[in-house]
């Protein structure tokens, strides 16, 4: 089982119709990781691989995608903006545990609290979001402090079924990624004078990202602490080494 195959084919198929697309170096050792997992009998393989690519107006486009069988399913992607323009980023946590279904689609906000800036990049998703919000509902509980981070069309949700992922949070998934790229289209440079404030929120949603991964644990348990926090700083989420190297 591979639930999210079809959603990372999808994204780097419309990615690629769509955009200009530039390679994105992964950095050596992280393509690829498996790891064994559960008892000798019972063993199961968990494969994390990862893509990136870049293009005239994205710094990083990335998926980290993790295949374990009924153990766990993740497709993560986020696509970080260059530094000069003012666009939300693209995220997605599609997530499935034994327990169940945990789906988060955003358009998230470098200036969640700035009534222009909803206008501009959260109104107009308004409508996609109420639209499935219907099979789609609220997901309950949520981390206060992670409420800055998401629009007023954050998509959160846990279906029972898996059918409603392969159907209506697919379907989902292609009309944000769909609509964030007409944004993308739009997008002009911004003054030089706005950039520092660009790179605050930036470093803000980085910073916040990395320290309060929610898949720091399974990775650990997977693959080692030393690997992990390598992946999560060195690919994941991995404006400040960027910058600090340029
Ligand atoms: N989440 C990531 C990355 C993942 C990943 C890079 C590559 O940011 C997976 C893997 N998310 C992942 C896993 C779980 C979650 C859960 C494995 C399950 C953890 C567990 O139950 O053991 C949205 N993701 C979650 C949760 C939330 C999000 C709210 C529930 C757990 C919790 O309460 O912390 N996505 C998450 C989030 C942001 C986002 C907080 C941005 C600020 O984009």
């Amino acid at each position: 089982m591979t639930l999210y195959q079809p959603f990372l084919d999808y994204a780097i198929a419309t990615l690629n119709e769509r955009l200009d697309l530039q390679p994105y170096p992964i950095p050596a050792g992280f393509e690829q990781k498996e790891a064994s997992v559960g008892s000798k009998t019972r063993a199961q393989t968990v494969t994390t691989t990862s893509y990136a690519v870049c293009s005239k107006k994205l710094r990083q486009i990335r998926a980290a995608h993790v295949q374990g069988g009924g153990l766990v399913q993740v497709l993560n992607f986020v696509i970080f903006p260059r530094l000069d323009y003012d666009l939300p980023f693209f995220g997605a946590d599609l997530v499935t545990l034994p327990g169940g279904h945990l789906i988060a689609i955003d358009m998230q906000p470098l200036f969640g609290d700035r009534d222009s800036y909803r206008a501009k990049y959260a109104d107009p998703v308004m409508e996609t979001f109420k639209k499935y919000q219907v099979n789609l509902p609220w997901g309950g509980d949520f981390p206060e402090e992670a409420k800055a981070f998401f629009s007023p069309a954050f998509l959160w949700t846990r279906p029972k079924e898996t059918e409603a992922v392969e159907t209506h949070v697919f379907d989902a998934f292609k009309d944000y990624l769909a609509l964030y790229l007409d944004f993308v289209d739009a997008a002009e440079k911004m003054q030089t004078t706005e950039h520092s404030e660009i790179h605050a929120a930036h470093l803000r949603y980085l910073r916040y990202r990395a320290e309060k991964d929610p898949a720091r644990g399974m990775f650990k348990r997977f693959y080692g602490e030393e690997w992990t926090e390598e992946y999560i700083h060195g690919f994941l989420f991995d404006l400040e080494r960027q910058l600090a190297a340029a």
